[in-house]
């Protein structure tokens, strides 16, 4: 029998465009988040982020009925978790909290019936779908009569609603009939092939994507640094080495931000610290590269105020956490241009995609060009890929992190 009715908990980046996009599929949503100005922002057919596409399908979900937001689930057939697990910096290993993860779980448990299903979407360390089985068993819940299993989101943000229908998913059950059970559920409306696996190897294979990338991000990283004192150009380097048939060295920048990659490979190293050397290591090289990036921006300034005689102003170029979104969270060019900022250092900023900054006056690219006496192009934004500004920039000061003058 197909399942009609699907709650999803939890209405962030991922919740919100899944609901929508379940919906759509003629599935009966109701969109669950503990947040009351975001569930009236929804039921009012508007969204509270910004991702292209996704405010056309909540409009139409919302005015046909089949996605009503509210602030606590009801019965339904599927139970969709997407709630954050972010974790804990004590100065130790950071630590997974998992508080938001069994919270929904709990909120679940007198709601269930025979053959419901709940699926964890949350990037999450290894065994927590088997946590959430014991906390529902705590409360009562016979959870053997019900479907649980874990299949991580692997969205990009920017093309989230293409992404979740043409992407792959990995479906890992706790048992056999659960992973047949959701991946079916998951056929209903995904295009990608739907892999059946284990919960466990799910949870890892998650964790693994994001730290696949990160330990090769870090590599790529550490040889902008080590070509940096060598007098290379790491542009160059990298596009003949690329020239390899078996060699991709991806793209070194001022650090490695977001929710996700700077995160879940503590994950992994939480479970394992004595084992997860490499990617605790790739980890500590990208966090390392920011603050290299601010020497080498203060060291250009210490020459430039010398050659000038007064206190440089300093342009930097890209305050988002990768180019051509209007994300800042986990920013490593939002942290580089606050830390100069807080220790005195004349700054202004240049963000094509955002309009306002608390902290930050924002100049156009012109303005920043015909002011400015240093620049520090932190993000790889395509407004600052032109001929024009690699000409204005060519006898000037400038640290540039992401390769954008070298293009
Ligand atoms: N970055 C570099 N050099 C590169 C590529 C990226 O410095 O060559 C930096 C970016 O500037 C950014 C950070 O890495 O600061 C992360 O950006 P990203 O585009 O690599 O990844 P996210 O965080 O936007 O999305 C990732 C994706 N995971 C993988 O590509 C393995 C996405 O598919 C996941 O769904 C998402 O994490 C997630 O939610 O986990």
């Amino acid at each position: 029998m197909r399942a009609n009715t699907v709650n999803v908990i939890g209405l962030g980046y991922i919740g919100l465009p899944t609901a929508a996009l379940l919906a759509s599929n003629g599935y009966s949503v109701r969109g669950v988040d503990i947040n009351p100005d975001v569930v009236a922002t929804i039921n009012q057919r508007k969204i509270h982020i910004l991702e292209p596409g996704l405010e056309a399908f909540v409009q139409s979900a919302v005015t046909d009925g089949y996605l009503i937001a509210s602030t606590i689930p009801e019965a339904a057939d599927v139970h969709i978790i997407c709630v954050p697990t972010p974790f804990q910096d004590d100065g130790g290993i950071p630590q997974p909290r998992l508080d938001y993860v069994f919270a929904a779980t709990r909120s679940l448990a007198s709601l269930l019936k025979p053959g419901d299903m709940i699926i964890l979407e949350s990037t999450s360390p290894v065994g927590t779908t088997e946590g959430m089985k014991e906390v529902l068993s705590a409360l009562g819940v016979n959870v053997g009569m019900i479907h649980m299993a874990y299949c991580p989101e692997r969205v990009l943000p920017g093309k989230i609603m293409a992404e979740l229908v043409e992407n792959d998913r990995v479906v890992g059950g706790l048992t056999s009939a659960a992973t047949r059970a959701v991946a079916a559920f998951y056929k209903t409306f995904v295009r990608g092939a739907v892999l059946e696996t284990d919960s466990k190897t799910a949870e890892m294979c998650k964790l693994a994507e994001n730290s696949f990338r990160d330990v090769n991000i870090a590599f790529a990283n550490e040889l902008s640094i080590l070509c940096a004192n060598a007098g290379i150009s790491v542009w160059d380097l990298i596009s003949y080495a690329n020239h390899h048939p078996r060699v991709n060295i991806l793209r070194p920048g001022s650090g490695v931000g977001g929710h996700c990659i700077a995160v879940d490979p503590w994950f992994i190293v939480a479970g394992d610290p004595e084992n997860a050397q490499i990617i605790r290591k790739a980890r500590e090289v990208n966090s390392h590269k920011t603050e290299w990036a601010i020497n080498q921006i203060k060291i250009v300034v210490a020459d430039a105020s010398a050659n000038l005689g007064k206190k440089p102003r300093i342009a930097c170029l890209g305050l988002t956490f990768k180019p051509d979104i209007d994300d800042m969270r986990g920013s490593p060019a939002a942290y580089i241009a606050l830390s100069l900022l807080t220790q005195g250092y004349d700054i202004v900023a240049v963000e094509p995609n955002i309009d306002s900054h608390d902290q930050f006056l924002l100049v156009t690219l012109e303005d920043a060009v015909k002011s400015a006496d240093v620049f520090a192009v932190l993000v790889g934004h395509g407004e600052f890929m032109s001929k024009s500004l690699k000409a204005s920039l060519k006898q000037r000061p400038v640290v540039d992190l992401c390769g954008v003058l070298c293009e």
